[in-house]
């Protein structure tokens, strides 16, 4: 019999990522997925399987983290294994715009999970793991640098506080109820799949279109920050692994290198032999009311225990952005002349 792996935010870069590991190991993957008036399954396209071969299967349900009764009908049709929560509005900038919302679906959403399956398993004796979707963001102003599963939180965002909340929440389910819950403390990471405003995806799309001669100029925040970014297919392994494990914890996950958004720029544009310094602005609109200036992770317990390590490192992975960004802007060029020509002949 193969498992069973409820995923909220599939159609999210991590769920698209994660889906397609756990389709390679052999599960029954499902998916949640919200409603929306346009297509949002770009990311999971290529899962698709027809429904009449065998083999595992991607299948997908509509439903919302704020929707508690539809989770529960969720989980008690399919009885999953394996839970991953990876919903959230995960916009940081965006949660000092909509800081209610942002921790409706970030810690509330969580918590009707939680207790979704809690009452599924005191139901029918299943075990089911989950795994929670938590994030250096919590670190926030931390007083200490690497920052590990000890370091205390110091959240610096309606984000990383809503994040916090649903730590909390995660482990006091492992402890009051004997829930088997692991929270990933996972430092950014990226892919050609992440959403096209955080500052890697709006850098190497930029850095594309530009060489292109569609975009001339690219609008940026804070440029000193410093992230510790790693490549988001690697870390999903890390979530997957950390289920796997007889007994649930928590694990930071992070390549233990940071750099700033100027080296990031700096690699982006070298790729495509430009230099940053003749395009970008700064734009005060994409600045924080309280920034964190440095997250970098120390995987040490990750690496002894689950053990998990990073495949892809920083230059490999700007390159493989901008690669793939520049399949995209070679596209869009060839679509520009059609339309052009069209208006011609038009
Ligand atoms: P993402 O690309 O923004 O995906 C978020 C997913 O959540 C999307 O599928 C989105 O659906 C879904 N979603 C949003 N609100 C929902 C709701 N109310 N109910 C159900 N689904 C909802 O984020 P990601 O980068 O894949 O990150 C995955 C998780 O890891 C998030 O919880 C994020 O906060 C956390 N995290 C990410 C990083 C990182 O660097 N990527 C680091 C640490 C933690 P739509 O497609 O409909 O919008
Ligand atoms: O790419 P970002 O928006 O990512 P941020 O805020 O670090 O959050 C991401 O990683 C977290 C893990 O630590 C996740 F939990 C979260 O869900 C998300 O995936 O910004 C990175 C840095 C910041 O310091 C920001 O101020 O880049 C700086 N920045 C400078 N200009 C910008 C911009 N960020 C964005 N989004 N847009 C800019 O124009």
């Amino acid at each position: 019999m193969s498992k069973v792996a409820l995923v909220t935010g599939i159609t999210g870069q991590d769920g698209s990522y994660l889906a397609e590991l756990l389709l390679a190991k052999g599960y029954q993957v499902h998916g949640v997925m919200r409603r929306s008036s346009t297509f949002t399954t770009d990311r999971i396209e290529h899962l698709y399987h027809d429904v009449h071969e065998p083999g595992p299967k991607l299948e997908l349900h509509y439903g919302d983290v704020l929707d508690p009764l539809g989770l529960r009908q969720i989980i008690s049709d399919i009885k999953p294994d394996e839970v991953y929560n990876l919903a959230a509005q995960s916009h940081v900038r965006t949660s000092f715009d909509t800081p209610v919302y942002t921790a409706e679906v970030v810690a509330i959403g969580a918590l009707n999970l939680l207790e979704a399956v809690r009452d599924f398993r005191d139901a029918t004796g299943r075990e089911v793991r989950v795994y929670q979707a938590g994030s250096s963001e919590m670190f926030g102003n931390a007083l200490e640098l690497p920052q590990n599963e000890k370091t205390p939180f110091r959240p610096r965002s309606p984000y990383a506080c809503a994040k916090v909340h649903a730590f909390w929440q995660a482990v006091n389910h492992r402890e009051a109820y004997d829930l088997h819950v692991c929270n990933g403390i996972l430092f950014n990471h990226e892919s050609p799949r992440r959403g096209e405003t955080f500052v890697t995806r709006k850098i190497t799309r930029a850095a594309a279109r530009i060489s292109l001669g569609l975009q001339s100029r690219l609008f940026l925040g804070n440029l000193e920050a410093k992230r510790d970014w790693g490549f988001a297919g690697d870390y999903v392994e890390a979530m997957w692994l950390m289920l796997q494990r007889g007994v649930a914890d928590d694990y930071v996950v992070a390549t233990g290198e940071s750099h700033s958004v100027e080296e990031f720029l700096d690699e982006a544009f070298a790729c495509v032999e430009l230099n940053w310094r003749d395009f970008v602005k700064t734009d005060a609109k994409y600045l924080r009311p309280t920034e964190v200036h440095e997250l970098r992770g120390d995987a040490g317990k990750a690496r002894a225990e689950l053990p998990w390590r990073p495949e892809v490192g920083f230059k490999k992975l700007v390159r493989m952005m901008v690669e793939s960004d520049l399949l995209a802007a070679k596209k869009e060029a060839a679509g520009v002349e059609v339309d052009k020509l069209e208006a011609i002949a038009g």
